[in-house]
């Protein structure tokens, strides 16, 4: 037994999912310096807990936005690796065709509405689904990740207050990883983040972003208020990236902080931190942990082989895709 509501196979699985995660992107710096992906993206390691906890959570009518920082947060949600990879090294087989790359894959079938450059701009999307699963009567929720950086954009605390006065399925998280590019948050925020979500009129709590299982217990609580039409929340999780804020900075990364606090960081590093969880509680058999990892393993070299497999879209073919043909909105056929 856990000491958790969660099960083992439970927990199991979210271990699974950090370390595919957690692969994804370590496998995406190779590639990126081998040339294989010739873009530079902003990694999450060291945050996988969030998205995983969180997404454990919902279910795939439930959506969520996510930001600059995105792969695990599609991950989460049961975006496919392969298209992926073939989206970051530009290939056909590309959930945007080869052409959007890291900040803009999406699925909206899975209820994925998009990585996102802009900071702070997936918060007032996921308040318009919000609204229209209350206006259709749909018990659905929806998810904006963010950072602490993202809580100084006027759009967001436009949400805040939007999503409290209408009352919203929206959980806002916050990924608080203490810092926006190089600046960190004693020098940009004054107070508590999920204070100032609460003077809003929201439900917020504050949560260890390093421990999956306690992300997924509150999570489970707000998403469970949400869709029993008791309205917003915000749940600020505290966590940590363990690399600089994209690749492309790597060699600056300790001019702002120090070796010693990243190194502090990792000790408790969401993958060991659900490990030795499962470990103490007898979660999992000897040796179940290393068929996992090489389980992962294996079904990420899967995917780059196979999305390596996939044509480059041809240069003639540049400008195809730049403006919608027909607007959703309009019967299928008409075009404005
Ligand atoms: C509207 C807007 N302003 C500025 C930027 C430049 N920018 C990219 S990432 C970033 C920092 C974001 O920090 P945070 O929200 O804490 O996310 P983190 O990178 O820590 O995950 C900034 C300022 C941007 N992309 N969009
Ligand atoms: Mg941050």
């Amino acid at each position: 037994m856990t000491s958790s509501n969660l099960d083992a196979a439970s927990l199991v699985s979210m271990y699974r999912q950090m370390r595919l995660i957690r692969r994804f992107e370590e496998r995406t710096a190779e590639l990126i310096d081998a040339g294989e992906i010739r873009a530079h993206a902003h990694l999450y390691i060291g945050e996988e807990a969030v998205a995983v906890g969180v997404s454990a959570a919902l279910n795939t009518q439930d959506i969520t936005t996510s930001t600059h920082r995105g792969h695990g947060h599609i991950l989460a949600k049961g975006g496919d690796p392969m298209r992926m990879f073939a989206e970051l090294m530009g290939r056909k087989a590309g959930y945007n065709r080869g052409r959007g790359g890291s900040m803009h894959i999406a699925d909206l079938g899975l209820g994925i509405f998009g990585a996102n450059g802009i900071v702070g701009a997936g918060a007032p999307m996921a308040c318009g689904a919000a609204r229209m699963f209350k206006n259709r009567g749909e018990p659905h929720v929806a998810v904006p990740f963010f950072g602490d950086g993202a809580m100084n954009q006027g759009v967001l605390l436009e949400s805040l207050n939007v999503a409290a006065i209408w009352d919203l399925p929206v959980v806002f998280v916050c990924e608080n990883n203490q810092y926006a590019i190089t600046s960190p948050i004693a020098e940009m925020s004054r107070g508590s983040l999920a204070e100032r979500a609460a003077a809003f009129g929201l439900k917020a709590e504050t949560v260890d972003g390093m421990d999956a299982a306690a992300v997924f217990e509150a999570a489970t609580r707000l998403v469970d208020r949400a869709r029993a039409g008791d309205g917003a929340s915000f749940l600020e999780c505290r966590t940590y990236r363990f690399e600089a804020h994209n690749t492309a900075l790597r060699a600056s990364d300790l001019t702002y902080r120090t070796a010693a606090e990243i190194e502090r960081w990792r000790e408790r590093d969401p993958l060991t931190v659900l490990a030795q969880r499962l470990d103490a509680e007898d979660g999992w058999a000897q040796g179940d942990q290393a068929a996992v990892d090489a389980e992962v393993n294996a079904e990420i070299e899967d995917a780059i082989e196979r999305a390596g497999e996939s044509p480059r879209p041809s240069a003639d073919t540049a400008l195809d895709h730049m403006y919608a043909q027909t607007y959703p909105g309009f019967p299928a056929g008409v075009s404005e």
